[in-house]
C-alpha cells in the first residue's frame, strides 16, 4: 500500500512537472503562415513563448487550403499524443476542435478568432470585428468624400473576400458598412469573393474591375491573394486598407489605414497562461480595443501622410470612443 502511494505521488508530481516545465505546444494552421499575418502571428506568439520557457517544445503544422481534409488532418495532429496543447485560429475550427474533443477528452486546446463556449478542453477568444470593421470603414468613407488625390465622388467602396463565412457576414461586413454610413447613408459597400485565401492573380484582377466601376478604396480580406490588390492599386494610385496586420510597407503611397488584431500577443499570453494553469479551459472570451486585441495604427507614418489632419482627429474621436465605452457594438451569436 504504502509503495503504492509513494508510486502515485511520484507520478503525480512528475506529470505536473512536465506539464509545468517542458510544455509542449501544437500550433495547428488552417492555411498557410506565408502571407496570412493572423496565421503567422500565432505561430510567433507559440515561438515566443517557448523560447523563454526551458525545455518546451514546439511543433507547427501547417494544413493547407483544402479545407475538406482539416478534420483529419487535426485529428492525426491530436492522435500523435506529442502535445499538451494544441493551439490554432480561425472561426470554423471550433466545429472541428470540438470534434477532436470528443475523441480525445484529455487534449487541451486554445481557439482564436472562433468562438466556443461551454466544452471544458477549449478556451476560445474571438475579436469584436464589429468595433475592427467600423473603425476602418469610418476612415474610408472619410477619405472617399475628401475630394483628395484618388478619390471620387460615386461614395463607392470595395471588398474582396476569400469566402463567406459568418463572422464575414456577421462581423466584419456589419461593421465596416456602419463605419462608411457613420459618415454618409449613401455609400454603398461593392463585394466581391475570392472563393480561396491564395489566387493574388484573380484578385488583382478583382481590383481592377472594383476600381473602374468606382470604388477609390479596396478592404482585401483574402490571405495572400491579397498582394494582387496591392499591385492594382499601386498601378492605378488607389486606395487600400488592411485588417490584421501593419501592412503599411506594401505600399505606403497608397494604404490609408490598418486595424490590426494582436493575435501574437493572445497567442503568446494564453499560452503563457495554460503552461502556468492559470487559463479558464471552458472559457470563451471575446476582446476588442479596450482590452487591447484591436488598434488602429494611427501613428504610422505613412497613415500620417497619406491621411489629412481633419480626418485623423474625426479617427481618433471614434477610436476614443470606443475605448471608453460610449460607443459599443454588440457581438451577435455566429
Ligand atoms: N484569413 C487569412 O488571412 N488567411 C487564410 O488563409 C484564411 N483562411 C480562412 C479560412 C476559413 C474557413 C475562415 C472562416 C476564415 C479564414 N480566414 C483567413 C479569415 C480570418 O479568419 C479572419 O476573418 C480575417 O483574417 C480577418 O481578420
Amino acid at each position: 500500500m504504502r509503495r503504492f502511494i509513494i508510486a502515485s505521488l511520484v507520478a503525480i508530481l512528475t506529470s505536473t512537472a512536465l506539464w509545468a516545465q517542458a510544455p509542449r505546444i501544437g500550433v495547428f494552421v488552417p492555411g498557410a503562415r506565408d502571407g496570412s499575418p493572423i496565421y503567422d502571428n500565432m505561430a510567433k506568439g507559440a515561438e515566443r513563448l517557448v523560447s523563454e520557457t526551458p525545455g518546451a517544445s514546439l511543433r507547427v503544422t501547417e494544413a493547407g487550403f483544402n479545407q475538406a481534409e482539416w478534420k483529419e488532418k487535426l485529428i492525426s495532429f491530436v492522435a500523435s499524443g506529442k502535445f499538451d496543447i494544441v493551439i490554432t485560429s480561425n472561426p470554423s475550427m471550433p466545429e472541428l476542435v470540438n470534434e477532436a474533443s470528443k475523441i480525445f477528452p484529455k487534449q487541451r486546446f486554445i481557439c482564436l478568432d472562433g468562438y466556443l463556449a461551454g466544452n471544458s478542453s477549449v478556451y476560445s477568444a474571438l475579436y469584436n470585428q464589429l468595433e475592427q470593421g467600423y473603425v476602418t470603414g469610418y476612415l474610408s468613407g472619410l477619405v472617399s468624400i475628401s475630394g483628395m488625390k484618388g478619390t471620387n465622388p460615386e461614395k463607392k467602396i470595395g471588398m474582396i473576400i476569400g469566402q463567406n463565412y459568418p463572422a464575414m457576414e456577421k462581423m466584419i461586413i456589419p461593421g465596416f458598412l456602419k463605419g462608411l454610413t457613420a459618415v454618409d447613408p449613401g455609400f454603398q459597400l461593392d463585394i466581391r469573393v475570392l472563393g480561396n485565401w491564395y489566387d493574388a492573380a484573380k484578385a488583382a484582377e478583382l481590383s481592377r474591375s472594383l476600381y473602374a466601376q468606382g470604388a477609390d478604396i479596396i478592404l482585401p480580406i483574402c490571405g495572400s491573394a491579397s498582394q494582387g490588390a496591392v499591385r492594382v492599386a499601386q498601378e492605378t494610385g488607389k486606395y487600400l486598407v488592411f485588417f490584421d496586420d501593419d501592412e503599411f510597407a506594401r505600399a505606403p503611397d497608397n494604404i490609408l489605414g490598418c486595424t490590426v488584431l494582436h493575435q501574437e500577443e493572445l497567442a503568446y499570453r494564453s499560452l503563457k497562461a495554460a503552461i502556468e494553469e492559470r487559463l479558464q479551459f471552458g472559457k470563451a472570451e471575446i476582446v476588442g480595443m479596450k482590452e487591447g486585441y484591436i488598434e488602429f495604427l494611427n501613428k504610422n507614418p505613412s497613415y500620417i501622410k497619406n491621411v489629412p489632419e481633419s480626418i485623423r482627429i474625426k479617427v481618433d474621436a471614434v477610436i476614443q470612443s470606443i475605448k471608453s465605452g460610449r460607443l459599443t457594438f454588440q457581438v451577435p451569436s455566429l
